[in-house]
């Protein structure tokens, strides 16, 4: 017999906003234990969460620990998922099994939109999305988190999608998987690092309000299974020049050490932040921060 466990844990505040109605904003985790280094991860985690309240919405930050689904994390909790050893990185494929073996894992943004979706919460603030790698028609590395996206309900904040992924092919896969983009304030789609990835988008939005709007007539004409994703550009962006030599001797740097699978992204943003001398932390923690002001403020004009 399978002993029936509780699989799903809200925090308390997730599921007093749950009853109350209130806005909620789903946050990921694997950007804390596997995308910024120690001991920043923990600083930034704590302080998106604060951004998220003081705009009146409630912060879900999504990890599996021990076992149990987290919907929204205490302190301890926080403190866990940014410094124990023994996190993973799940996406929504290896959830279940870490699960069911009692396992700890922080979650991509596949795996958070799913979860979150699960929630109920439809508004999602991350960093960058997981894209089509560089290379990828050799190596067919290709996000999950595309195709997560391709199939949820949910409203995604983001810089765009990784400069270190093949940004023109990740635009065409959006298209196919019917993932709806808007830039917000701008008609550039962001490359993460970069204002202006060199790519042109159709839509461009202003307001918190108006994606609320957008959100409202997705639901009305059923066009609402797939994912929005809301690309808020960086203010203050890399150095160019300083981000290509730091990203070409990163991709040299994974092939020699044959890092594949999952283990790039993590690989290449550790490149990265100790590279450029603390650059690139410091435009990813700002995209980190911004994104979930907007999302915050796109939940609560949705509940306008
Ligand atoms: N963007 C960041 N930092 C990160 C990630 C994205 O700035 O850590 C993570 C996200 O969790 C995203 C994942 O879902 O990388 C994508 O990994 P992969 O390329 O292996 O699918
Ligand atoms: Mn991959």
């Amino acid at each position: 017999m399978i002993k029936s466990i509780s699989h799903i844990k809200f925090s308390d505040e997730v599921r007093a906003a749950r009853e109350n109605g209130s806005p909620i904003v789903a946050l990921e985790s694997t950007i804390i234990s596997h995308g910024l280094p120690r001991p920043q991860n923990l600083h930034v985690a704590r302080e998106v969460e604060e951004i998220i309240r003081s705009r009146g919405a409630t912060p879900a930050t999504i990890a599996v620990i021990d076992g149990v689904v987290h919907i929204g994390l205490s302190d301890s909790e926080l403190i866990a998922i940014a410094t124990r050893d023994d996190i993973v990185k799940a996406s929504s494929r290896d959830l279940a099994i870490v699960v069911a073996q009692g396992k700890s894992a922080a979650t991509t943004v596949a795996a958070t939109a799913h979860l979150a979706v699960l929630a109920g919460i439809n508004v999602f603030a991350t960093g960058g999305l997981g894209g089509v790698h560089q290379g990828a028609n050799e190596s067919f590395d290709e996000s999950a988190d595309l195709t997560a996206l391709s199939h949820l309900d949910i409203t995604v904040v983001c810089a765009g999608v990784k400069s270190i992924l093949d940004i023109g092919a990740t635009l065409e896969r959006l298209e196919t998987l019917a993932i709806a983009v808007v830039g917000f304030k701008t008609n550039h789609f962001p490359g993460f690092y970069f204002t202006d990835s060199g790519f042109t988008l159709e839509h461009r939005v202003e307001s918190a309000h108006e994606i609320a709007q957008i959100v409202q007539s997705r639901a009305a004409i059923a066009t609402n299974n797939s994912a929005l994703i809301v690309a808020n550009p960086v203010v203050k962006e890399m150095n160019h020049a300083l981000h290509d030599s730091i990203l070409a001797s990163g991709l040299q740097k994974a092939k020699a050490n044959n890092i594949t699978g999952k283990d790039v992204t993590p690989f290449i943003l550790e490149h990265f932040h100790e590279a450029s001398g603390g650059e690139s932390l410091a435009v990813n923690i700002e995209i980190i921060k911004s994104n979930s002001a907007l999302a915050a403020d796109i939940a609560t004009a949705s509940k306008k």
